[in-house]
């Protein structure tokens, strides 16, 4: 196995294949993540539910493979995505089992180590009758004063991405409703995975990673009757990477995110490398008064930390400064005060030559926080493109930036608001160079710390 681009504090198998992070729940205490699992290969095969657990939500320990698919059962090609279930103190997971595409119940024991499918899975046999979807997966369950709600990713034939809605009072005996909501767009996809619906800072977020677009979108509003009616719509993480994110509540009451960070290169390179798939950073979300969602990283992260490598104040003149430290595996907070500058930002992973390199720069003119990639690798067989997202900075001028570089990932959030993650190739093993820099004009980073990263397995 070549671990030389495999993420030291990110969470992911020893090898193999991960996917969508499932299951997602704090419970007495800890924080369980279970996930897509291909054990076998790392091009995926069929899915079985890893599982992981967290004291601090920094720091994971991995736990045995929770469901496999069972031979001649409804899951018997494979266990897919679905989520965790607290009732009334019994563990409970629903998943969807393939093929054709149902849905499963499974009831595990404290440890949430054990657990023994439900004789008679599966407790939905298929799509209602008279309803031509394009799939029907990814059970996302809540109880409300009147009994169990189920959400179910889905699409209508020959039309658009859609989240149906069943009722249960005992989770086994399901009774569909309506659509939960319907995509009006082209643009927010045909077939929607992997639903998460929850309240959020007083509305109602739906998350959805909709075909063909892969990449995973929010839609903020209200839900009423049982349906949900959104008023805006944008992108959880427009860097390129995250896909099929799951949230949790935890004992605090924050709403915590994970996605899965998949690979940006090619099958080839996954299996030379004998690994791919990691999951993100946990994000705390909020909304703000706009609707807009807002991620963070969790600040619980900071226990992974190690020596401080530079604490340190600059002006910077229209010029580029490369700092006498660096890192693969390091986390960078700059803030930055703009004066005039038209760029600013922070080179990673760079060759000292800079033939290498990821710039994350905010851009004045655009109003956009940028991961340029085109220069990231030299390997032609990357993704090396340029990924942005709207930022507005204060009439401060402030730029609050955080950059988790972990090898092969380069993670960044900004202000408090958004969140953008790529990944990065570099085949040169002295990539790993850090530089500061502002252009077009002056500007003061008032701050920059950077950190050497622990590994995240304990
Ligand atoms: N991955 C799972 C499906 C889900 C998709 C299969 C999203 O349940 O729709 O691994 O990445």
């Amino acid at each position: 196995m070549d671990a030389r681009l495999k993420p030291g504090y990110h969470f992911a198998p020893v090898k193999n294949w991960l996917n969508d992070p499932n299951g997602m729940i704090h419970w007495r205490g800890s924080y369980h993540l279970f996930y897509q699992y291909g054990p076998f290969t790392p091009l995926g095969g069929a899915k079985h539910w890893g599982h992981a657990v967290s004291r601090d939500l920094a720091h994971w320990e991995h736990r045995p493979i929770a469901l496999s698919p069972t031979p001649g059962g409804p899951d018997k090609d494979g266990v897919w995505s679905g989520c965790a279930i607290n009732d009334d103190g019994q563990p409970m997971l629903a998943y969807t089992g393939v093929f054709p595409q149902v849905q499963c119940l499974a009831v595990g024991d404290e440890t949430l180590d054990h657990w023994t499918k439900y004789d008679a899975n599966p407790v939905i046999a298929g799509p209602p009758d008279g309803l031509a979807v394009t799939c029907f997966r990814d059970p996302c369950v809540w109880h409300e004063a009147d009994g169990w709600y189920m959400a179910l990713g889905s699409g209508f034939e020959g039309g658009l991405g859609a989240v149906l809605l069943y009722r249960s009072s005992d989770l086994l005996n399901w009774e569909y409703l309506h659509p939960l909501c319907k995509g009006e767009l082209e643009e927010t996809g045909r077939i929607w995975e992997c639903p998460n619906f929850f309240a959020l800072d007083g509305q109602h977020v739906l998350i959805i990673s909709p075909i063909p677009q892969r990449r995973a979108l929010y839609l903020s509003g209200v839900y009423e009757d049982h349906r949900f009616v959104a008023a805006r719509w944008g992108e959880v993480d427009p860097g390129g990477a995250l896909y099929a994110p799951q949230y949790m509540v935890d004992a605090l009451g924050r709403r915590l995110l994970i996605g899965w960070l998949w690979e940006e290169r090619t099958q080839e390179a996954q299996v030379a490398a004998g690994w791919a798939g990691v999951m993100s950073l946990p994000r705390v979300l909020s909304l703000d008064a706009d609707g807009a969602l807002c991620s963070a990283p969790a600040p619980e992260l900071d226990a992974l930390r190690m020596a401080q490598l530079c604490h340190v104040s600059m002006a910077l003149n229209d010029e580029a400064r490369v700092l006498q430290i660096g890192g693969d595996q390091i986390e960078i907070h700059a803030r930055f005060r703009l004066h005039g500058a038209q760029q600013v930002g922070i080179e990673v992973l760079r060759s000292p030559d800079g033939a290498e390199v990821t710039r994350v720069v905010y851009d004045v003119a655009q109003q956009r926080l940028l991961c340029d990639r085109t220069r990231a690798s030299l390997n032609a067989d990357t993704v090396r493109d340029v990924r942005s997202e709207a930022l507005a900075l204060g009439p401060d001028g402030l730029l609050d930036l955080r950059v988790y570089v972990d090898r092969s990932v380069v993670e960044s959030f900004a202000n408090g608001r958004i969140a953008l993650t790529s990944r990065a190739y570099p085949e040169r093993g002295d990539s790993v160079g850090l530089a500061v820099f502002a252009s077009g004009g002056p500007a003061e980073l008032t701050d920059l710390a950077v950190w050497r990263m622990g590994s995240c397995f304990a």
